[in-house]
């Protein structure tokens, strides 16, 4: 996995040097598979999923994320405490390993939205980017899909 994110890494690098995301992937953090759950209009917070893998030598770190079909986008990690379900910002960003995965996912972490600005249609994509301590700006395309638990993995309340 990590040898077939190398060569698309590579790829993308020889492809165009003047591209943000050529550029910021040539830092090593390579972004796939982002998702978010529908939202139906009037609702005002969203989540978004992601697997990032640092392809560099050097630790990195998510140090914060935007985009903009909401007014914020925060990282937050979901846990449970004393059987509840709960969810809370995760201070000082997320470090990834050189040559690590971190994979975004119910349960997990998630990227908060908050103030979305109208509804989160199946199938439609909207975009986001993702800043690193040393990859800086990554943009990804996040595909708006139903979750494999069907909605029931991240409770807002
Ligand atoms: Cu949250």
């Amino acid at each position: 996995m990590r040898f077939a994110l190398f060569s698309l890494t590579v790829a993308a690098s020889a492809f165009g040097a003047l591209s943000p995301a050529a550029v910021a992937a040539s830092f090593g953090v390579q972004a796939t598979g982002a998702w978010s759950r529908p939202v139906p209009a009037g609702l005002p917070t969203g989540a978004v999923y992601v697997t990032l893998a640092n392809l560099g030598h050097e630790p990195d770190r998510l140090i914060g994320a935007e985009t903009p079909v909401a007014a914020r986008m925060t990282l937050h990690r979901t846990t449970m405490v004393n059987g509840m379900m709960s969810m809370a910002p995760v201070p000082g960003g997320l470090e990834i390993a050189p040559g690590g995965v971190v994979k975004i996912e119910p349960g997990g972490y998630h990227f908060m939205l908050e103030g979305l600005k109208g509804a989160l249609k199946p199938g439609a994509r909207f975009s986001a980017i993702l800043t690193f301590a040393h990859a800086g700006r990554v943009r990804i395309e996040v595909q708006v899909r139903p979750g494999p638990t069907g909605g029931g993995g991240m409770q807002m309340r």
